[in-house]
């Protein structure tokens, strides 16, 4: 109880910086270049705030994860990588080889500004195993104008198990900007996917005036490549479309399907990035392989108002298939949330990938569903449990006996009615959850929750990052709200910190009267998923106080409706090799 008041009375010197941060929409069009920083090296890398298991190089600016797959018993991860900095610029692909997803081995630079088809930049891409080979597609940018064409490369070596050297042939670019076409909006190809016409396709990211497009071109050999008539999909008012990705998911298991799969019982995803917003947003619908055409399901929205793979930082994403376990795994690049220049360059590194996840089509066909690789588990070490423990109003549990600034968390919440839920006030129909979570955040006290886990809490309660749920119920329907609420993380007062409320809803069935929890905890980052991974939402924090040995993990409820834990497991988590 005692401490729930303490926690209210911590909020009170937030609430004019999250006023201001209400008001700006914490969103920043486009990597912003810093000329004077992009090539200045760090000096030295902060400990504090760097991540245990999440992946980064051991200094400087990452950011979009690049042609991810596997080939011949290897995991390949390429990421946009600063060599010289740690800001965006000078960007090269990175590359890093793996055998489980979780332990990686760092290589020399795959692909780097070399040519005249990409001296000023090599920018995003795919990979597609063509015949048995790797091939990549990724973005040149061949002047100072922006101008971007579509190049590939090819392994070196074959025989190379780690495929350390790429090739850049010279009958590269591959695909140029026609006259239809804005140049400096053109990036970011697809794996591409064989029809049964046998002509293979990718897609372009691009936009013309407002209207975000999927450009689609198709090639026999992979080589000459011709744009059709219509893009695969457009939509208006959404602004460039970057980094696109588009696959199958299964309607009737969670197993993956490759790229090129073409058979029954099959819908496809189509993501884009949204530079406007910097998030990233999907559709399910159907792809008419004859027309080339794809069309969203009814109900489904193109742009920020349609379904979000993480509703926090989180972009860039992509997806590759992985044959060694069948199924669809997802990259996406964690950014930051402190985009303070100066920072970035005093604590000598920024940006993180976020933990691969497994995605497949929730059996409703209404979204997806996503769950941290099972390889994750081979880093947990101690654990610590709690069995049905309830949660009264304004009480809290400490978990103890693990690190809790890099742990993994997985809680069942159940509760035995849901007549205590809050009214959905019809007025914030067309709010977005993140708008919801604002006003009514964990320390609100609610009827059916708030309640869930506080995490990176310290000592004093001064700062904390709640990820938690709250039931609301509206006229014909309850309505659950996940929040991962970073707006009291950090007792830093800069104001350019963005320290948002990330929130989406749950579309999950409350028959069974339970709601679970995981969260992957790492220094500065809280990777959420809730409803066994139907929402999910990673947050990037920067604890003053609860850092290392100092952090609490704490489960809550701050609800009128008692809740139980049946059950939570928690473990500390170990470093793997990076
Ligand atoms: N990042 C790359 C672009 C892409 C953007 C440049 C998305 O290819 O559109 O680093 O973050």
């Amino acid at each position: 109880m005692q401490k729930m008041e303490l926690l209210r009375n911590c909020s009170l010197w937030v609430l004019p910086i999250l006023f201001m941060i209400l008001c700006s929409n914490g969103v920043n069009a486009s990597h912003q270049v810093f000329m004077r920083l992009q090539s200045s090296s760090a000096f030295s890398v902060r400990k504090i705030h760097r991540t245990g298991y999440h992946f980064q190089p051991p200094k400087h600016w990452i950011n979009d994860p690049n042609g991810p797959m596997y080939y011949n018993g290897i995991y390949h991860l390429f990421y946009q990588y600063n060599p010289k900095g740690s800001v965006w610029g000078n960007i090269v692909w990175a590359h890093a080889a793996s055998t489980d997803l979780v332990n990686w081995i760092r290589l020399e630079h795959a692909i780097y500004p070399s040519k005249v088809f990409d001296k000023y930049g090599t920018w995003s891409g795919s990979a597609t195993i063509l015949h048995n080979k790797p091939v990549i597609l990724y973005t040149g940018i061949i002047d100072a104008n922006n101008t971007q064409v579509q190049n590939y490369a090819i392994p070196a070596d074959l025989s190379d198990p780690l495929l350390r050297k790429w090739i850049k042939p010279d009958n590269n670019p591959l695909v140029v900007a026609d006259k239809s076409i804005n140049k400096t909006q053109f990036r970011d190809p697809t794996t591409a996917w064989l029809g049964r016409d046998g002509l293979w396709r990718i897609l372009v990211g691009s936009v013309r005036r407002r209207r975000g497009v999927a450009i689609l071109y198709r090639s026999r050999d992979f080589m000459k490549w011709i744009k059709a008539k219509h893009p695969l999909h457009t939509s208006a008012k959404t602004g460039n479309w970057e980094c696109p990705d588009f696959f199958p998911v299964s309607t009737n298991h969670t197993e993956g399907l490759d790229t090129s799969f073409d058979g029954e019982n099959v819908k496809h995803v189509l993501k884009v990035s949204l530079d406007v917003t910097r998030f990233e947003y999907y559709t399910i619908g159907t792809y008419h392989t004859k027309k080339d055409r794809y069309i969203p399901d009814d109900g489904m929205t193109d742009g920020w108002k349609g379904l979000r793979l993480d509703y926090g930082n989180f972009y860039a994403s992509k997806t590759f298939y992985d044959p060694l376990k069948n199924r669809r795994v997802l990259w996406g690049w964690t950014n930051e949330s402190d985009v303070v220049p100066t920072d970035a360059k005093k604590k000598g590194w920024a940006g993180i990938q976020a933990i691969p996840r497994k995605l497949w089509l929730d059996p409703s066909g209404r979204h997806l569903v996503q769950w941290p690789i099972e390889e994750l588990e081979i880093l947990r070490k101690q654990k610590v449990e709690l069995r049905n423990h309830n949660l009264d109003k304004g009480e809290m549990v400490e978990v103890q006996g693990i690190t809790a600034a890099q742990a993994d968390v997985e809680v069942t919440f159940s509760f035995s009615s849901l007549k205590n839920a809050e009214e959905f006030d019809p007025s914030w129909a067309d709010l977005y959850a993140q708008d919801v979570c604002a006003m009514r955040g964990s320390t609100v006290q609610g009827g059916l929750g708030p309640f869930g886990l506080l995490t990176l809490t310290s000592e004093n309660f001064e700062e904390y990052t709640p990820v938690f749920f709250r039931v609301f119920k509206a006229q014909d329907k309850y309505k659950v709200l996940m929040c991962s609420d970073a707006s009291r993380s950090s007792v830093r007062n800069n104001i350019k910190i963005y320290k948002p409320s990330f929130a989406g809803f749950v579309d999950v069935d409350l028959s069974d009267k339970k709601l679970s929890l995981r969260s992957l905890i790492d220094h500065s980052v809280v990777e959420s998923f809730g409803a066994g991974g139907k929402t999910c939402i990673t947050s990037r924090v920067y604890p003053a106080l609860a850092i290392f040995d100092e952090a609490h993990l704490y489960a809550f409820n701050n609800g009128t409706e008692t809740i139980t834990i049946e059950t939570l497991n928690a473990w500390s988590m170990n470093k793997p090799e990076r």
